[in-house]
């Protein structure tokens, strides 16, 4: 199985926490050691991740990660319960449907290269939307029937590894994060798991080193 990825990749960084959680070897495939044009001739829409299975590539975070939870499904990453799974589904989508889409890489590219629009406003566009998706899902672990030590259980699991790369993006636009204890108080816990850590942006092969 290859993943092929970015060290800064956090669409990417969920796929790496589910494989590690779940005990997955893989093969760690940076898209920037591959020659021009090879990653789009795999994944034609170009954005990262992909899987690659036994010559077969999965697109699309969310699809992999459907497909490691159906098989590998010894280690399963939604909960038993129907309703928290539902529940643990719709936080995971609150970010990859809603708030990531709009704040990625290329959406900021397009509004600073094509429309014009300056670091400041870029700035305050991500905050923006941050700010509209992180106090829903602070009211989302509010409203759990119990307080779990992660977001939806006892055991770190798919609402946990959509949230951990999504708040690490968020310190990088220097967002607020203090009014929401319960997303950072799991963030916490889960950075000291090894499968967090592993994933992290700065543990992958292509990581360039802290900007200087
Ligand atoms: N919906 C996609 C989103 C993938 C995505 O946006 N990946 C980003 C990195 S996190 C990317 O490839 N960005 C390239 C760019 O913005 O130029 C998924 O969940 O896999």
């Amino acid at each position: 199985m290859q993943l092929y990825s970015q060290w800064r990749n956090s669409a990417g960084e969920r796929v790496r926490i589910a494989l590690h959680l779940k005990g997955v070897p893989y093969e760690y495939i940076a898209i920037g050691s591959l020659p021009a044009g090879a990653y789009k001739a795999l994944n034609p829409q170009g954005l990262m991740p992909a899987l690659r299975v036994d010559g077969h590539v999965i697109a699309q975070s969310t699809a992999i990660l459907e497909y490691l939870e159906e098989t590998y499904a010894g280690v399963p990453l939604l909960p038993a319960d129907p309703i928290l799974r539902a529940q643990a589904r719709a936080f995971a989508q609150l970010i990859t449907s809603d708030l990531h889409p709009i704040n990625n890489n290329r959406v900021r590219r397009y509004l600073t290269d094509r429309l014009g629009v300056g670091e400041a406003a870029v700035r305050a566009w991500y905050h923006h939307w941050i700010g509209l998706a992180l106090p829903a899902l602070e009211a989302a672990l509010i409203a759990r029937p119990r307080d779990w030590p992660f977001c939806f259980g006892d055991t770190p699991g798919w609402a946990d590894l959509h949230l951990v790369p999504q708040l690490a993006n968020a310190r990088r636009f220097d967002c607020e994060l203090k009014s929401y204890p319960r997303l950072c108080a799991v963030d916490a816990r889960c950075q000291t798991l090894d499968a967090f850590r592993r994933a992290r942006a700065e543990a992958q092969p292509d990581y360039p080193g802290p900007p200087s």
